[in-house]
Order: C-alpha cells, then sequence, then structure tokens
C-alpha cells in the first residue's frame, strides 16, 4: 500500500472513528416494576427482570446504576409497635447470590404517592457491571416474617453512542472504492 493510500484511510479512520465515539452523548436509561402488591411470607421468592429501555447493548455504555426497591411489613408501623415478626429481606441479582438479610420495617400500608415515605426503600449502587446486556434479573426472598413488595426501579447513567449515519457510511464507502480504481489505475500505468 502507497504513502498517499495509507494516509487516506487513516484520515477516513479517523472519521469513522470520531463519529462512533466522539459523538456519544450522556443518557440516562430507567426501568420500573409495578406490580399489585405481593406478599412475601418467609422462604417465598418473587422474580422479575427489568430491561432498560432504549440502552443498546454493545452500543451504548452505562457507568453508573441505581436500583431501588419499596418493600413494607404487612403489619402496622412495622416490628417496633405491631409488627408481627422480625421482617428480614434478601436478594439476587442476575445470579450473583444472596445480599445480606436486611430488615423492612416501613408504616405497613401502601399510601400511594406517599410511598416514598412510609414503605421502605432499599438502594443498591453497584450493579453497573451486571448492565451490559441492558438486563437484570432481580429475585425477592423472604429471610424471615412477611411483608409486601411494592415496585421496583433501574435507573442507569451512561452514554449513548451515535451510529454513523447511513449516509456516513456510503460516502466512506464510495471513498475507499474511488481509492482502490485509483490505485490500480496506477498500477497499470506503471506495468505498461
Ligand atoms: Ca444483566
Ligand atoms: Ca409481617
Ligand atoms: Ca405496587
Amino acid at each position: 500500500m502507497n504513502k498517499k493510500l495509507k494516509s487516506c484511510l487513516l484520515a477516513l479512520g479517523l472519521i469513522a472513528g470520531s463519529a462512533g465515539v466522539a459523538q456519544a452523548t450522556p443518557a440516562v436509561w430507567s426501568d420500573l416494576y409495578d406490580p399489585s402488591d405481593v406478599l412475601i411470607n418467609k422462604g417465598e421468592k418473587i422474580h422479575f427482570q427489568h430491561e432498560l429501555d432504549g440502552y443498546r447493548p454493545g452500543i451504548d455504555t452505562i457507568y453508573g446504576a441505581s436500583l431501588t426497591v419499596w418493600l413494607y411489613d404487612d403489619n402496622l408501623f412495622g416490628d417496633t409497635i405491631l409488627g408481627d415478626s422480625h421482617e428480614k429481606v434478601k436478594f439476587d441479582f442476575d445470579g450473583t447470590g444472596w445480599t445480606t438479610p436486611t430488615e423492612v420495617n416501613g408504616i405497613g400500608a401502601n399510601l400511594g404517592w406517599l410511598d416514598d415515605f412510609f414503605e421502605q426503600t432499599l438502594s443498591f449502587n453497584s450493579l453497573v457491571a451486571l448492565l451490559s446486556d441492558g438486563l437484570l434479573n432481580v429475585t425477592v426472598k423472604g429471610h424471615s416474617g412477611d411483608f409486601r413488595f411494592d415496585k421496583s426501579l433501574l435507573v442507569a447513567y451512561g452514554n449513548r453512542a451515535k451510529v454513523p449515519e447511513p449516509a456516513t457510511v456510503a460516502l466512506l464507502g464510495a471513498g475507499l472504492l474511488g481509492m482502490a480504481l485509483l490505485q490500480r489505475r496506477r498500477r497499470r500505468s506503471v506495468s505498461i
């Protein structure tokens, strides 16, 4: 390959590269799972899958994520006043093993939009490694007592890559073809 062609290809490569990387824009993806509240007894499990809307595996990148789960005891005021047991919950994410059991409190009722105050929220902030596929499988298990699951929210922060437009790709292709023809012509003129 001659020097000129090499530098042309390098330039085209740089253009293609910058189209894919330099034009990435910050993005937030999320997914809410909010079924009718489920009673989870000791030893019982529920399973669900979060899928980040709009995230493209292998194209976009995620550098931060947070999962928040809303739970509450099924008895008024949790364990401390009228609670019926020491409710404890544990989680499994993408089959990586159970978390340490955590106490479930909360007022003992789902008060609609007030749930942020009266239910217990549990947050997990180190799930980035599990999100490259855009999916998070969650299992919630009753470790002791009984409590209700309200909802779960996954939020991920990252960069949305700009994929080159078809027109740009066509242009690059035409450029390469042009150079290949030029090369051939030059070679032919040398052989004469
Ligand atoms: Ca995953
Ligand atoms: Ca209970
Ligand atoms: Ca719910």
